[in-house]
């Protein structure tokens, strides 16, 4: 049977996938870089200057670091400006239930985000000492679809992969929870997220009872 849960953060449990793309969009209007929906898909679970470094190739651009480092650095201050809004109302239907009986199975709760922000994100929603282990990102050398964070939570949980169930809505994430060895339950769109063993419309369709390790 699981053991563990470990989540991503944005687009799993909050809308903020749709908040760091208009962080983006800001920026790359600003500088007049092309980006839209499409591209920003590619975005998902990945950080950000490996974003960053997304948007310029598609815009045909090439700088140098420390401009590099510049726009990054306006994009998080977008993003940053914008999450001081959040509130415990932002949480997805259905994330306070799944945790809640999670916690009354005996499940450890880990997070694994790519977001330099996940704390004071967590904070916001109100569900920081919810978990078991927050990953900081910071300090995770390779990231989605590398394995490293998930590996790096389960670890800290004292849970073998095996016994992990990752829930992700980014395809870079999906990869990295099964490089893990893991269980991935997928949240959104089942095309994208195709190599995930279940995939599912939201965290409210996540069903303890009915999910079986694989
Ligand atoms: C999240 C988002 C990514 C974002 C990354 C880094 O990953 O999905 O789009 O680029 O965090 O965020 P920050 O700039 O705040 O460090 P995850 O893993 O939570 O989905
Ligand atoms: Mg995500």
């Amino acid at each position: 049977p699981a053991r563990a849960l470990i989540f991503d953060l944005d687009g799993v449990l909050t809308d903020t996938a749709q908040t760091h793309y208009r962080a983006w969009k800001r920026m790359a209007d600003e500088e007049g870089f092309p980006f839209d929906e499409q591209v920003n898909e590619l975005l998902k679970g990945v950080d950000r200057m490996a974003s960053l470094d997304i948007i310029l190739r598609h815009a045909g651009r090439v700088l140098g670091r420390d401009e590099k480092l510049a726009l990054a650095e306006r994009k998080n201050a977008y993003y940053v400006e914008a999450i001081q809004e959040v509130t415990p109302k932002d949480l997805f239907a259905g994330v306070e239930r799944l945790l809640e009986r999670a916690r009354a199975r005996g499940l450890k709760l880990g997070l694994a985000s790519a977001s330099r922000n996940a704390g004071a994100l967590l904070e916001r929603l109100g569900i920081a000492d919810r978990f078991d282990y927050i990953a900081d990102s910071a300090r995770i050398a390779r990231a989605k679809p590398d394995p490293e964070i998930f590996l790096t939570v389960a670890a800290a949980l004292g849970v073998p992969p095996s016994h992990c169930i990752g829930v992700e809505d980014a395809a870079a994430g999906v990869v990295a929870i099964k490089s893990a060895g893991m269980a991935a339950v997928g949240i959104g769109d089942a095309l994208a997220l195709a190599r995930a063993d279940a995939c599912l419309p939201d965290v409210a369709s996540f069903d303890l009872d009915a999910f079986v390790l694989p």
